[in-house]
């Protein structure tokens, strides 16, 4: 348990909470394929007085006074992530991936412009252009989808989509796609129409800076990233773009999108890339994707149906269609034995949102934890046993028990 001394004698109940979340994360198992453990170095960098500053502006060209220390911080995980990504230019200051990608549009477009982007139900993201998203509202977006057959990208479709509409952008990079992304060919398309290329590589960003998933960097116009997923930083975004975008991109972020950046994150930011930077974190990634692979491939031992027939990355998507229960059914029956998943929609899906055929796991998380081949075969076999055992209370807590005691084997970092 934690004892912040100040926080538990002047707010106890906030402690409560807490300490109450932390004693889940530490007895469960988390599959959400977005969310992962920081390390203690980011986590204290967070909870630091850089929180009480403003600084609008960059470094060196600030709106307030008092910026040296921050312009510091900032300068710091600039280069990093420079480095770490190879990239041109990047702005570190986006909140988190829904405004680091309205500020790409702010930068690239105007109101009404056309674009292409993955529909939301087939793997891509609200922001990639969904009809009640800022994206679909403010865009005229234009939605490819995976191939019904294969459930993978066809590019040649890309290819007639983009000749047919000559959007002024094309998106790729996904939030439910467990393949790789052919990125020269959409920069190839892109090319062909006069397009600009824009990636969102916010769930593979960790696979990418660790070179275990192909980068798109350094022929797109510009990509956007979250931090705290497969690169295990705190919540929030980067811009990454070409040097000749820069100032529109800056410009976009801020005064366009957003008041004073969150200096704490930015700090915590350039902690997390410095330990993306260190060789371990490719041994990391590497693990990520070793564990989904054995994850898809005993599930598919137990008759489960994973959307493209397995992965190449972090998750996967699985139709439970053919198991007699709904992603919503498994996301509350998982929940009852302490594996947290979350609900997914699969390609051409009949059922709505809330309450769609599939589910969507991923291992950044538990590959935190140290998990690896042992654990990962039985995570697959108490996912497949709580299905079956869906409606058996005393069998359901059996295994909430095992789950705890690996669980309790491989600490969570906390401070
Ligand atoms: N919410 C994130 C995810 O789970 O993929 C995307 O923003």
């Amino acid at each position: 348990m934690l004892n912040y001394k100040n926080l538990s004698r002047q707010d106890p109940k906030m402690m409560n909470i807490i300490n109450k979340e932390m004693k889940r994360q530490s007895e469960e198992i988390e599959l959400i394929a977005s969310e992962n453990y920081v390390s203690k170095a980011v986590l204290e960098a967070m909870g630091t007085v850089l929180t009480n500053k403003y600084s609008e502006g960059y470094p060196g060209k600030r709106y307030y006074g008092g910026n040296q220390n921050i312009d510091d911080a900032e300068r710091i995980a600039i280069e990093r992530a420079k480095k770490l990504f190879k990239a041109e230019h990047v702005n570190v200051q986006p909140l988190s991936g829904s405004p680091a990608n309205a500020a790409v549009y702010m930068a690239f477009l105007q109101p009404g412009d056309k674009v292409l982007g993955l529909k939301l139900s087939h793997g891509g993201h609200l922001s990639h252009g969904h009809p009640i998203n800022f994206s679909g509202i403010l865009y005229n977006f234009t939605q490819y989808e995976v191939d019904s057959k294969t459930g993978k990208i066809n590019m040649e479709q890309v290819a007639k989509i983009a000749e047919r509409e000559k959007p002024k952008m094309i998106v790729a990079g996904y939030s439910a796609y467990s393949r790789e992304i052919e990125w020269k060919k959409f920069k190839e398309i892109a090319d062909e129409v006069g397009a600009y290329t824009f990636a969102d590589i916010a769930h593979t960003a960790g696979l990418i800076a660790a070179g275990q998933m192909d980068s798109p960097i350094s022929f797109f116009d510009v990509v956007t990233t979250t931090t705290h997923k497969t690169l295990r930083g705190p919540r929030g975004a980067i811009i990454m773009c070409k040097e000749k975008f820069a100032k529109q991109i800056d410009r976009a972020v801020f005064p366009g999108m957003q008041g004073g950046p969150h200096d704490h994150i930015i700090a915590a930011k350039a902690v997390a890339f410095g330990e993306a930077l260190n060789p371990e974190f490719k041994d990391y990634a590497k693990q990520i994707i070793l564990n989904a692979k054995i994850l898809a491939q005993e599930l598919q031992n137990l008759n489960y149906k994973i959307i493209s027939g397995g992965t190449d990355n972090h998750l996967m998507v699985i139709d439970l269609t053919n198991k007699g229960l709904t992603g919503r059914e498994a996301e509350n029956i998982l929940d009852k034995v302490g594996i947290s998943i979350s609900r997914s929609t699969i390609p051409n899906d009949l059922n709505p949102p809330m309450n769609p055929s599939g589910i969507r796991l991923g291992t950044p998380a538990i590959t935190t934890r140290g998990m690896k081949e042992k654990e990962v075969k039985q995570i697959a076999n108490w996912i497949d046993q709580a299905i079956q055992n869906k409606d058996n209370e005393k069998n359901l807590k059996i295994i909430k028990n095992e789950v705890k005691k690996t669980c309790l084997n491989f600490p969570i970092p906390s401070i």
